[in-house]
């Protein structure tokens, strides 16, 4: 794929507003503020295209992007964000949840975790859910650069051990080399 044409398409909230024609969709999903709009711009090697904030909460809706007339790229909503409403949460679960148990053109689930910190609650049971759903996913563990490579090394071996079946990633945008690897290992299509 040509991560360099790139462009937006539409911003949706449930599974019937999505675009046509269907194509294969890598589904980025995970806590607010681990890094889901700035990976995408990253393999894009866009730094505008996909809209991001250091405060949690940016992304709100659905967002396709369509990449070399092949497959969409999808920007969900952050969840876990502790300021958040629980009306706002229940939200997340109500118009995400859907979306990814119906949506059979899933191709990837990117499931980002920030690699500083012990897995959260929130993000084992998307994993479980996943895993339930029999859906395809990766953990990308993201921010591998605020660590020190023995640091990453190590954060990197605790979730290994603590999600045996999953494929595990560390990732940085600030690390080329890691963007490269992702889209040759596990974006060619
Ligand atoms: N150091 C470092 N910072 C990063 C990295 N990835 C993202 N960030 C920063 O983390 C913050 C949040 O990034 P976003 O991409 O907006 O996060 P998001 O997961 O899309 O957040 P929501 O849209 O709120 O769900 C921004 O300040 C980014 O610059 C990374 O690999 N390294
Ligand atoms: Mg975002």
């Amino acid at each position: 794929m040509n991560f360099q044409k790139t462009s937006f398409v539409k911003s949706i909230t449930r599974l019937d507003q999505r675009p046509l024609p269907e194509l294969p969709e890598f589904v980025f999903a995970g806590r607010s503020n681990v890094g889901k709009s700035s990976l995408m711009n990253a393999i894009f090697n866009n730094s505008k295209l996909v809209k991001t904030s250091s405060t949690p909460g940016k992304t709100q809706t659905i967002n396709y992007f369509l990449v070399d007339n092949q497959a969409y790229f999808v920007d969900l909503p952050g969840y876990g964000y502790a300021k958040r409403s629980q009306k706002d949460q229940l939200a997340w679960k109500q118009a995400i949840e859907p979306f990814i148990e119906k949506n059979q053109s899933i191709k990837m689930i990117f499931v980002l975790v920030d690699i500083r910190h012990e897995i959260q609650v929130l993000d084992l049971e998307l994993i479980q859910w996943l895993n339930y759903l029999k859906k395809s996913y990766i953990i990308l563990l993201t921010k591998s650069d605020k660590l020190s490579r023995h640091q990453a090394r190590l954060q990197t071996d605790y979730f290994i051990h603590t999600i045996p079946d999953g494929t595990i990633y560390p990732v940085s945008i600030k690390d080329p080399a890691s963007i490269q690897r992702l889209r040759e290992n596990v974006l060619s299509i």
